[in-house]
């Protein structure tokens, strides 16, 4: 197939490296543009159909240079940590919302409509209250990384109304799966967790553990992604990425162990500060827009990710 490359920004990251290894598949081209903040070349393929721009969505002239000619855009690029957020609230808004405001005014300039947004479960907050969210439930952005999420989406559907954009916005739950860098203190639970464990070293839980996450296992992300770069229309709205399953650290060590044979010492330490108690979401939009691949459960994509 010799088509427009699709763009994705962040592409060397968890999530994007594991979409363009599908895209590369299923015979597109593909161009990467990510500053290697948190991302790595070494995530992406030797690839003739893969071409890479190193630099920042925040700048607006290297934003256009990227956009022109793709059929379509993949915008992941984002601090992806909640805390680095909080701890840099400026310097992660040109990321996370100048990022995709110049994104916006990149594919209006040069006529480029599809576009595939990841939000996040944050913009909830903590209002599902111990039940699933759905796409409606009051936001409640508690973090500058859930506000530059929020943000981001109402200016996607500005774009939309006014400029005839198609933004697939998605709102990820917790995703995990290879290529999750377990090498900060705020990279996702699973690859801290599955990496000290395989290493044998001390686990650290903030809180009492009984907090629960919605986990989604990213090659069934990747799937949903492939097609919403696919259907004909994107209906308005965002859509909630997850099982509507709750599990919490203190189930997911268990799987851990059964899994890897055993467990090293866990200890617990106070709970973060902000820590979101329970998030789960109601995919109920989510199964009706796109054809949901038997979801990975647990177990097998601790498996697959120990084995990888
Ligand atoms: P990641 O850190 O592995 O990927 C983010 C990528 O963006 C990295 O390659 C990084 O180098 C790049 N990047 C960061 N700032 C950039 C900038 N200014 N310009 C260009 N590139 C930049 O994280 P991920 O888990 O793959 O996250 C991908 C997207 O999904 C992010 O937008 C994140 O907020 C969102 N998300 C992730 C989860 C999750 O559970 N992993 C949940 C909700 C939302
Ligand atoms: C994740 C995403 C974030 C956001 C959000 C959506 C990552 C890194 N963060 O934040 O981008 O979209 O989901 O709701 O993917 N924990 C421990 N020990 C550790 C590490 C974490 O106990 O060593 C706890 C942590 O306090 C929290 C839970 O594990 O209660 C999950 O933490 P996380 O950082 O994986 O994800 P979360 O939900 O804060």
């Amino acid at each position: 197939m010799t088509d427009a490359p699709i763009l994705v920004t962040g592409g060397a990251g968890f999530i994007g490296s594991n979409l363009i290894d599908a895209l590369l598949a299923q015979g597109h081209q593909v161009r990467v543009l990510d500053d290697l903040s948190t991302g790595k070349r070494s995530n992406l393929p030797d690839d003739s159909r893969l071409q890479f721009i190193e630099g920042s969505v925040a700048d607006a002239s290297l934003v256009e240079r990227a956009v022109d000619g793709c059929r379509a855009v993949v915008h992941l690029a984002a601090v992806a940590s909640v805390q680095a957020s909080v701890d840099d609230p400026v310097g992660t808004h040109q990321s996370n919302f100048i990022g995709t405001l110049n994104v916006c005014e990149a594919m209006r300039r040069a006529g480029v409509r599809r576009v595939l947004f990841a939000s996040s479960a944050a913009v909830y907050g903590n209002n599902g209250d111990g039940g699933a969210v759905d796409e409606d439930t009051p936001k409640a952005p508690l973090t500058p990384y859930a506000a530059d999420k929020l943000a981001s989406e109402h200016y996607l559907e500005f774009y939309r109304r006014r400029h005839g954009l198609e933004p697939a916005i998605f709102r990820f739950f917790n995703i995990y799966g290879p290529r999750q860098d377990p090498s900060s203190p705020y990279s996702g639970v699973i690859s801290i967790f599955t990496e000290r464990a395989q290493k044998g070293l001390p686990i650290s839980v903030f809180g009492d553990g009984e907090q629960t996450r919605d986990f989604f296992y990213v090659a069934d992300l990747v799937s949903i992604l492939q097609q919403a770069l696919d259907v004909p229309v994107v209906e308005e709205g965002a859509v909630n990425v997850g099982l509507n399953h709750a599990t919490s650290l203190n189930q997911l060590l268990a799987d851990i162990g059964a899994v890897s044979g055993g467990l090293p010492p866990v200890k617990h330490l106070p709970a973060r500060l902000g820590d979101i108690r329970h998030s789960c979401a109601n995919n109920a939009r989510l199964l009706q827009r796109y054809r949901m691949p038997p979801a990975t459960e647990m177990r097998e994509g601790l498996a697959r990710l120990l084995s990888s």
